[in-house]
């Protein structure tokens, strides 16, 4: 059986805190077994991590740091298929989507922030003093300190090097702790920092679970300067409660329940194929997903007719097989949380256009299955329509004026993503305007520039990630005011 360390000052440790399993989701089997990380271990992860900051990596150049986050990118494509595996074999998402998606946003977040701090600029400010004379100010980028990155299961390497990447590049040093779900590729990491030859301390990772474990050992750590976290609004709270212990900054990326806005106008074919991704895509487990769609009334029978046939079109199997285009969702506990929203569409009378229910794979019979589901019917209060359930399924309901689709779009305690579909640019610029969230994509979805601001807003999060507003988070400024 796979064995799964920590990996803490350069080297590959049991932890104290005991074992646990890893599943393989689209069997049930288990085959890794992974050390859980105790308190003494976060200790000496963060001991190491602010040991690392004074040491090599903290009198390192700019261009040195750079020179080694471009040979981690390139390192992370040297072993692409290692990764792959291990990322497949966590999750069990397809090899199409984690080879065109997780592995190779894994190896660029790391480019990508190489060439932000490159050209990272501070201000500047002369300033006229009482004397007659001057004064110069200008600020200086530091590092924050050490880093704990706290991450889910559903892109596990994407999300993860996309805050270990912008905080190593502004110098930090980083405590990992990866979703106990998906601990694989942080640790197979650690075997790239070596060989690239980040120093020992910069990188360390915590394996084991959130409330009295890792998680909280590491959030609650007064050795941490600052927080960053992706994953459930709820646990968001649980993780800015700690910071408030030594006012440590945080970034929470958390969760949403996502509106779909479809115009009459909209190019039918091109918007069942980019809502369908919204929709389905990682089995619905990716927090920009849409799970409320409201579609103008002319073209809501089309959608729904489309939408349906979309979910019925996905090859359920063996996400190693080329051919497979959805897997599991990622647990048993999970997989009974997303049915649990099904059964609830169903007691509440919904009607199913595609799906409701769990499909019977014969040979993954152990496999954490659920069927696309589209619905329609529900009144906006239902929990289908107001509770985030992070699985391949959307309520669809039709509205008629853009005002109207506006409001049910808005109607969330949540602020993370829309997708806006509609030929007509003055729609699409008015109504992007007015929808209550971080992110709006029009006639595209999960199209990403990584320069740009990312985050939620409402329950779905606090701050921007993303060029320069990551750099803004992972660093420092420090001002300098000189007298002439
Ligand atoms: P989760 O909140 O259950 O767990 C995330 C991480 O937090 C895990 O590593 C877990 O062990 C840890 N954790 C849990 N409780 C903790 C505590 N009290 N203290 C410290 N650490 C703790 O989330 P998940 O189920 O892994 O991921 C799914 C959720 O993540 C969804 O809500 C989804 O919307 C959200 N998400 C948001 C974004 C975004 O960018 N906004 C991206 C991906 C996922
Ligand atoms: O693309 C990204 O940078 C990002 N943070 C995506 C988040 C996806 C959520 O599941």
């Amino acid at each position: 059986m796979t064995k799964i360390l920590n990996f803490i000052d350069g080297q590959f440790t049991a932890g104290s805190g005991g074992t646990f399993a890893n599943h393989f989701p689209t069997t049930g089997e288990v085959f890794a077994e992974v050390s859980a990380a105790g308190k003494d271990d976060v200790d000496a992860a963060v001991g190491a991590a602010r040991a690392a900051l004074k040491g090599p990596w903290g009198r390192m150049s700019v261009a040195e740091r750079v020179g080694l986050l471009r040979k981690l990118a390139d390192g992370i494509n040297a072993r692409f298929d290692e990764f792959l595996a291990a990322e497949i074999r966590d999750t069990g998402k397809p090899r199409s989507i984690a080879s065109h998606i997780d592995i190779p946003r894994g190896a660029a977040n790391f480019n990508v922030f190489a060439d932000q701090i490159l050209t990272a600029s501070t201000e500047t400010f002369e300033m006229a003093t009482p004397d007659g004379g001057g004064a110069l100010n200008y600020a200086l980028r530091g590092p924050r300190g050490v880093i704990g990155v706290v991450c889910p299961w559903n892109l596990p390497l994407l999300l993860m090097t996309w805050k270990v990447a912008p905080a190593l590049a502004c110098g930090n040093t980083v405590v990992v702790k990866p979703s106990e779900e998906t601990p694989a590729t942080a640790t197979l990491l650690g075997e790239v920092m070596n060989a690239v030859g980040i120093p020992r301390g910069v990188y360390n990772v915590v394996h084991g679970f959130g409330p009295g474990a890792a998680g909280e050992f590491l959030t609650s750590h007064p050795g941490v300067d600052g927080i960053t976290f992706t994953g459930e609004t709820r646990t968001g709270e649980a993780i800015m409660k700690a910071a408030a212990n030594g006012v440590r900054p945080v970034s929470l990326e958390l969760g949403g329940k996502n509106a779909g806005i479809i115009f009459d106008d909209a190019d039918l074919d091109k918007t069942l194929e980019g809502i369908g991704r919204a929709c389905f895509a990682n089995t619905g487990q990716v927090c920009l997903g849409t799970e409320r769609l409201y579609v103008q009334r002319g073209i809501y029978e089309r959608i729904c007719e489309g939408l349906a046939e979309k979910a019925r079109s996905y090859r359920m199997g063996d996400p190693f097989d080329d051919a497979v285009t959805m897997g599991t969702v990622i647990s048993a506990e999970h997989r009974a949380k997303v049915l649990g929203y099904y059964d609830k569409a169903r007691a509440g009378g919904a009607e199913i256009l595609a799906g409701g229910g769990a499909p019977e794979m014969q040979g993954y019979e152990g496999g954490y299955w659920v069927e696309p589901t589209v619905w329609t019917g529900l009144e906006e209060d239902h929990p289908v329509v107001t509770d985030e359930i992070f699985g391949p399924c959307t309520h669809i309901r039709p509205f008629d004026t853009e005002e109207e689709g506006v409001a049910l779009a808005n109607n969330s305690p949540y602020g993370l993503a829309t997708t806006i579909w509609t030929t007509n640019l003055g729609t699409a610029h008015r109504v992007a305007s007015q929808i209550e969230v971080g992110i709006t994509w029009v006639n595209c979805w999960f199209l990403r520039d990584l320069r740009t601001p990312f985050g939620g807003s409402k329950s779905s999060g606090i701050g921007r990630e993303g060029g320069l507003h990551s750099l803004e988070f992972y660093s420092e400024l420090r001002n300098v005011c000189i007298k002439l």
